[in-house]
């Protein structure tokens, strides 16, 4: 965990989401766990399942897009650990973390990259720039 004095800007947040293959797949100690040993604070965290209208309002950039459906089908297909991580430039320190979204071609030593050998079934979505932790961080976690 890095001080207040240590930080090289205001303290971040980011919105996480370990995805149903990873819960199903017995994953989600690891990958809690990797964000807890780069020295991530979790300030919430929550077990549940994302309805058809959330993933919707989620993936507004994304609805009109062919490979949505089958993404919404999976998205909403089983219990997501949705998680308030915050840190020293978060945002960009989780999304280093996770990889490029294909599992098949993210580097060794990324989660993605470790861990999923797809290009939608890749176990986390965390926020890619500070407008959208905004706006993830009060769809999902409306009160904090
Ligand atoms: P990322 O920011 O890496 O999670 O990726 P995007 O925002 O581009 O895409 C969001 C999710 O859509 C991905 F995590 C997986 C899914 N997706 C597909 O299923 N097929 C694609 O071709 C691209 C993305």
């Amino acid at each position: 965990m890095t001080s207040p004095l240590e930080r090289t800007s205001p303290l971040e947040r980011s919105l996480v989401l370990v995805k149903p293959d990873a819960v199903r797949r017995g994953l989600l100690g690891e990958i809690i766990s990797r964000f807890e040993r780069k020295g991530l604070v979790i300030e919430a965290m929550e077990l549940r399942t994302m309805d058809a209208a959330l993933a919707d309002e989620h993936y507004a950039d994304h609805v009109e897009k062919a490979f949505y459906p089958p993404l919404k089908e999976f998205m909403t297909s089983g219990p997501l650990a949705a998680l308030v991580l915050s840190g020293d430039q978060v945002i960009e320190v989780v999304r280093a973390m996770i990889g490029s979204t294909d599992g098949r071609k993210a580097a060794a030593g990324t989660i993605r990259g470790d861990l999923s050998l797809s290009n939608r079934e890749n176990l986390v979505h965390a926020s890619d720039s500070p407008e959208s932790a905004a706006r993830e961080l009060s769809l999902w976690f409306p009160k904090l």
